[in-house]
């Protein structure tokens, strides 16, 4: 299956849904169009049996240059400000939490710059394959603003504290190189062969026990923000569910078999 909206492409194939951001000549900038269009897509990928794992990538030279600096370029230049908080909330906010609720794995092919919000829709995913030629940039302070769209939130967790708190406030745009370094990408692959790359990583994920892979993800992120023995009790309400699926049975029958297990998401 593949639809076309008018700033992103995305289509579904062997369980990887392929979301294409599509706005090459802005670097893929997040203006109202994309934001809504993107909301729309996350929503039909998480509610579709066939996606097992989304795979989020920019056409062009760009993954995302961050919110669409034009949009507000009227008001700028009558002197006028804008509040921007109700512009958060109703758009990137509305994209970067489906990715995080969303209960299979989500990777971003990093093809070029991310950067602002477009950084944050990365950060946003479980992993980040980033092509030798990605660049990461915590722009919001070159234009006056604070991270937003779940920066503060993911780079001290991804990071430290004391890195994130270094690329928030210098501004500095790092490399895929020392975006790996210091744990920001998962790895580093030659940018000719990013997307084969990430979509076997994607497929490698997609044909894995989904329910246990969302369920994981979801303990994670409880476990991040709460005690240990909160994120064990949660744990066991959680293994109880993967415990009833056919993936488990047959991941145990597999090995006691001396076979390959073949998962089926369900
Ligand atoms: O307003 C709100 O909604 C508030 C929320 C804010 C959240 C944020 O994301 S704030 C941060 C916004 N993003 C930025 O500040 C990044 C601005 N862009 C850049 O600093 C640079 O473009 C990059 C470092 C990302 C890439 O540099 P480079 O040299 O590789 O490319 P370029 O030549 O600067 O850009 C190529 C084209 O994309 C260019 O258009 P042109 O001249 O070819 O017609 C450039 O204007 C356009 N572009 C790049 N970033 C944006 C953009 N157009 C609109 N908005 C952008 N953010």
């Amino acid at each position: 299956m593949s639809v076309a909206y008018s700033s992103i492409t995305y289509e579904v194939s062997a369980g990887v849904g392929l979301l294409t951001l599509n706005r090459e000549k802005a670097l893929n900038a997040l203006d109202r169009q994309i934001t809504d269009e993107l909301h729309k897509v996350l929503a039909e990928a998480a509610g579709d049996p066939a996606v097992r794992c989304l795979l989020i990538t920019g056409a062009g030279r760009g993954f995302s240059a961050g919110a669409d600096l034009t949009q507000l370029e009227d008001s700028y230049r009558k002197g006028e400000t804008v509040p921007l908080g109700d512009m958060l909330r109703d758009g990137y906010n509305r994209i970067i939490l489906p990715i995080v609720h969303m209960e299979k794995p989500v990777v971003a092919a990093v093809n070029g710059v991310a950067a602002g919000a477009g950084a944050s829709l990365a950060l946003a995913c479980d992993f980040r394959i980033a092509s030798d030629k990605a660049r990461f940039f915590q722009a919001f302070i070159k234009v006056g603003l604070v991270q937003d769209s779940g920066a503060s939130y993911f780079l001290p967790r991804l990071v430290g504290l004391a890195k994130a708190m270094e690329l928030a406030m210098l501004g500095d745009i790092i490399d895929a190189n020392e975006a790996l370094r210091i744990g920001l990408v998962t790895k580093v692959v030659p940018h000719d062969s990013l997307m084969d790359e990430a979509r076997a990583f994607a497929e490698q994920l997609a044909s894995g026990p989904t329910r246990a892979l969302g369920l994981s993800k979801r303990a994670m992120y409880f476990g991040a923000d709460n005690d240990l023995e909160q994120t064990m009790d949660y744990e066991a309400d959680l293994q109880a569910q993967t415990s009833l699926t056919h993936d488990h049975m047959e991941g145990v029958k597999a090995f006691l078999d001396k076979r390959e297990p073949k998962f089926e998401g369900r």
